[in-house]
């Protein structure tokens, strides 16, 4: 009985495989150590990353070709001085020195607040709303991307060494999922090499012979992971790195208003700090299911519903919350200045 039980879900896991569905755990299909042998894991990694480069192909256009060599060599495009001075200077000192309704979440001894972007803050704002808008921006995070989905926006603080708790999960090298997909940090603090940088592998997002050797091994024997690794961002040690033909990473100690748009299907980290520190950010995230040859189609990127999205989803996942069906990991944490620790 318990074994009928659980098994009505099977025709929804099986559904799942075309989906970005990536935890080990949470699916026996994803988890089966014996399709897996057979090449399950692998072989949604090569289909998502070939759908992926296939939709660039179609999105490289409008992208500068400086930016594309860079992004399609190292899985990362860094810009520095990214918004002309005259451009950056109001967005940064309202986003820096006002209140705003913020969210927050504790992992490890790390704590990260977010404000949700919508159109309250673009009419304050309105150099956001034009770099929102600007071809360059949006060419660069659709190619990365490999979606035109529009993505989300926050302002995001990222406080260490102030809360009680183990080491940040995040300090370790991993990455988000199986397949290709966005996130950008347009920097409005100055972010020194001792403050906690994003760091990231050049040319970890490209499936060459090694990294698919090490990803079947990992599936197979995703059992003995770590927890994060089974739910499907998967961690490596940086003396693996060598093994798979990769460098060291790079660490984005960068000035403020600077751009660094990564693939998170390459492995990064946040870089650890050796004191209390406070890094803001403008961050864009968009993670579109992999399974599509089409780069639009995405009826919630149109205006005016897009820059709405951001806060629906933290109203929608509070009332889920309530009725018990899923977890919301974000606390209300009142009005807050993004720079305050
Ligand atoms: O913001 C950072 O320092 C990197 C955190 C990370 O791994 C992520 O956002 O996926
Ligand atoms: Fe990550």
């Amino acid at each position: 009985m318990r074994a009928l039980l659980k098994w009505w879900r099977a025709p929804l896991w099986t559904l799942a495989l075309a989906t970005g569905a990536k935890s080990f755990v949470d699916n026996p299909i994803l988890g089966s150590e014996r399709l897996n042998r057979r090449g399950l894991h692998v072989a949604r990694l090569k289909l998502a990353h070939r759908l992926a480069w296939a939709r660039r192909r179609r999105l490289a256009r409008g992208v500068p070709a400086e930016w594309r060599r860079q992004f399609d060599r190292q899985g990362f495009v860094e810009v520095r001085d990214f918004l002309p001075p005259e451009a950056f200077a109001p967005i940064q000192s309202a986003l820096l020195t006002r209140e705003f309704d913020s969210r927050e979440h504790q992992q490890g001894d790390t704590l990260t607040r977010r404000v949700a972007i919508g159109p309250a803050l673009l009419r304050e704002v309105p150099q956001l709303r034009s770099m929102f808008r600007s071809r360059r921006w949006r060419s660069l995070l659709a190619y990365i991307g490999s979606t035109r989905a529009e993505p989300l926006y926050y302002v995001q603080t990222i406080v260490t060494g102030r809360a009680d708790g183990g080491p940040d999960p995040q300090l370790e090298l991993h990455a988000d999922t199986f397949h290709p997909s966005l996130k950008a940090w347009l920097f409005l603090t100055d972010v020194s090499d001792d403050q906690g940088p994003l760091t990231y592998v050049e040319g970890s997002h490209l499936l060459t012979p090694q990294r698919l050797a090490w990803e079947q091994a990992r599936s197979v024997n995703v059992r003995h992971s770590d927890r994060l690794s089974q739910r499907g961002s998967m961690r490596i040690a940086p003396d693996e790195l060598r093994g798979l033909g990769l460098p060291p990473p790079r660490r984005f100690a960068v000035p403020a208003n600077t751009l660094v748009a990564i693939d998170t299907s390459g492995f990064h980290a946040r870089g650890s700090s050796e004191r209390p520190t406070v890094r803001v950010e403008i961050w864009a995230y968009s993670r579109r299911t992999p399974f599509v040859p089409w780069t639009g189609l995405d009826l919630l990127s149109v205006q005016p519903l897009a820059i709405r999205r951001a806060q629906w989803l933290t109203g929608i996942v509070d009332r889920l919350d309530r009725l018990g069906l899923m977890k919301q990991h974000w606390r209300p944490a009142g009005r807050r200045r993004p720079n305050e620790p």
